[in-house]
């Protein structure tokens, strides 16, 4: 209950930091894009990760207030390493989306409001989305899908695997980019265990004009794996953790 109370005034305390994890192209090794993911810097717990907020935030609603706050900070720190560091102009901004706030119904207005007030071009923004949003209401899913995706913004299937999807939906999703969810990643270990089920997954999301990004990629005996099958990009500790902003700029600076 503390939490909830305290998740109330987070925002307007200015608690919230945002965190960008690199997403990298498997066949250059260059960053082509960050995921931005949110912490919470609470005044006497310290940090706290999303897994222990996200979802109070959802049941109390406070998650579309907190989802609008974290996509105007990703689009807002996009547009400022767009001159800062003209490599990431090619770079793309993912943020997720909770089911939540998926179905709110000024969501379209919400978004371009932000790519508005940003100055983020809206092909350089990309919406992470769940299974299990996505199958909620597929109707609905789909003609907001098709809204998003005429606006130009980019739209990936987040912890694919992981829930219910059934697979014949999802040719009616307009959908760039399936992410596998790590834990099929965490099994591709030295025997390559879940190596025919992610090829699998690739060679679908192909045959549907989708590419995949691998989550969760630890060690380079999975990265060999994912490159070998024509998975286009991986993100995981192998590159680099969520990190804060000076720490980014960091690599910025150094890979350009
Ligand atoms: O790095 P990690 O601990 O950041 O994230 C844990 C979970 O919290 C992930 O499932 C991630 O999708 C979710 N998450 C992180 N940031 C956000 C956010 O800004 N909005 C929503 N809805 N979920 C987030
Ligand atoms: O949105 P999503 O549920 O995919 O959030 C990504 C989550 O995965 C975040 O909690 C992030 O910190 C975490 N993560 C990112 N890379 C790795 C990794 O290589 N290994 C593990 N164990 N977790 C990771
Ligand atoms: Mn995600
Ligand atoms: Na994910």
């Amino acid at each position: 209950l503390k939490l909830e109370t305290d998740l109330r005034h987070a925002l307007e305390r200015s608690e919230f930091v945002v965190y960008y994890q690199p997403i990298v192209v498997t066949a250059t090794g260059q960053i082509g894009g960050f995921e931005a993911l949110v912490r919470w810097q609470h005044p006497t717990l310290g940090f706290i990760i999303p897994n222990r907020f996200i979802p109070t935030a959802e049941e109390t609603g406070m998650v579309v207030r907190l989802g609008i706050w974290v996509l105007r900070e990703a689009c807002r720190q996009m547009y400022v390493w767009q001159s800062k560091f003209p490599a990431t102009q090619a770079m793309e901004i993912s943020v997720n989306l909770s089911g939540r706030q998926f179905f709110q119904s000024d969501l379209l207005e919400q978004i371009c409001q932000v790519l508005a007030e940003t100055g983020l071009p809206p092909y350089r923004l990309k919406l992470e989305i769940t299974e299990s949003t996505i199958m909620g209401d597929v109707v609905k899913t789909s003609s907001l899908l098709h809204q998003l995706r005429d606006i130009g913004i980019k739209l990936s299937l987040d912890d694919f695997g992981t829930g219910y999807s059934s697979l014949s939906y999802l040719h009616n999703f307009p959908l760039n980019t399936i992410k596998i969810d790590r834990s099929f990643i965490d099994r591709l270990g030295v025997n390559g265990e879940n190596r025919e089920i992610i090829e699998a997954i690739v060679d679908l999301a192909h045959k549907l004009n989708m590419n995949v990004i691998a989550e969760g990629v630890e060690t380079t005996q999975q990265l060999e794996h994912l490159r070998s099958i024509g998975c286009e990009q991986v993100q995981g500790y192998l590159f680099a953790a969520p990190l804060p902003v000076e720490a980014i700029e960091k690599i910025l600076s150094a890979e350009i």
